[in-house]
């Protein structure tokens, strides 16, 4: 299978949600260490401005986003499926709930006050600071909640995840595991990985239960890769063959923006950096750009559609 190059840090907890579906997958895959804070020119190398954290690199094919990046692993390697034809249509509703409302009232109750002196052990203040400033920056004027309504609302999806677990099945949609067990784990692990908030979750014995479970799939097999050679790797990609029309899926055109066209495409709600090139793909559920950069040579840049937005970009 085509190598599998991933870029992601350890305290990631979105990089947490895939790594444990390349172990549930039994895949192997490259593993290039990123910065957690800018400047991080070798990531915005592969993407053109794309500066979240994880991407998938497959050669000269950069996929943003975890939810395209499962889509992805899932085409690659079909089974065990992330999408479980009986449930797929809710497993990808509360994938979604989970990668954004309970992942933002996790991260709001994680990083309280009290918390900070266990989260940044052995980090110098002028770090901690730098990372305050990037996160402030990245959030930009994205809504932000107060730790008491975080910790009512992570309360209340506690109580509601415990439900879904109270007759007795191993995972939340039933007996296999799916992308929502994934994308809810992620927020939980963050929150369970700081003992000072850690606590939250006693009272929910299947859903640690649930968690030790999920967290026994492991991350599969991986080796250390450099980012410089994930750049080279990305160089020396033909992608001649590669550049199919509308790379093979029905065209899916609300913008009235023809493929070919220049255009950018720029998260909706934080990190708000846009990604410029040439439109690609416009497809129900994925946008993609070929862009050439001066060090990764010709790279095609996707995204889901959910969560992005594209906009034509006027050339003189
Ligand atoms: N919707 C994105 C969210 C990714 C995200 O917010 N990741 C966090 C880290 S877990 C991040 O990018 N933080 C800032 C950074 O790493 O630069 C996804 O599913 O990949």
């Amino acid at each position: 299978m085509t190598s599998l190059i991933f870029h992601h840090y350890p305290n990631s907890p979105f990089s947490e949600k895939i790594r444990l579906i390349f172990g549930y997958k039994k895949l192997a895959w490259q593993s290039v260490i990123v910065p957690t804070t800018m400047p991080k020119p070798d990531v915005i190398a592969l993407t053109g401005g794309y500066r979240r954290t994880p991407i998938l690199q497959i050669g000269a094919h950069i996929y943003c986003d975890t939810a395209l990046i499962a889509d992805k692993l899932e085409a690659l390697c079909p089974t065990p499926s992330l999408y479980p034809a009986a449930s797929s249509g809710v497993a990808r509703h509360l994938a979604q709930w989970a990668d954004s409302s309970l992942f933002w009232a996790a991260i709001t109750y994680v990083f309280q006050p009290a918390a900070m002196p266990q989260i940044f052990a052995n980090v110098p203040p002028e770090q901690v600071q730098a990372f305050g400033a990037d996160r402030a920056a990245m959030r930009g004027n994205a809504p932000r909640m107060s730790v008491a309504e975080a910790t009512g609302h992570l309360q209340e999806y506690l109580r509601r995840t415990e439900a879904m677990l109270a007759h007795g099945q191993p995972y939340l949609l039933g007996g296999e595991l799916c992308i929502a067990d994934f994308s809810v784990y992620q927020a939980l692990w963050l929150v369970r990985r700081v003992p000072a908030v850690a606590s939250i979750l006693q009272p929910y014995e299947k859903l640690l239960a649930w968690m030790d479970r999920v967290a026994a799939v492991g991350h599969g097999t991986s080796e250390k890769m450099k980012s410089e050679q994930a750049i080279q790797i990305a160089k020396e990609t033909d992608l001649d063959d590669e550049l199919l029309f509308n790379g093979g899926l029905p065209l899916t055109d609300y913008h009235q923006i023809a493929i070919g066209e220049r255009v950018a495409i720029t998260p909706t709600d934080y990190a708000l950096d846009p990604v410029e090139g040439t439109l690609l793909i416009n497809a129900a559920n994925e946008f993609a750009v070929l862009r050439e950069d001066e060090r990764a040579g010709q790279v095609i840049v996707h995204f889901p559609r959910i969560g992005f937005q594209m906009k034509p970009v006027k050339t003189i």
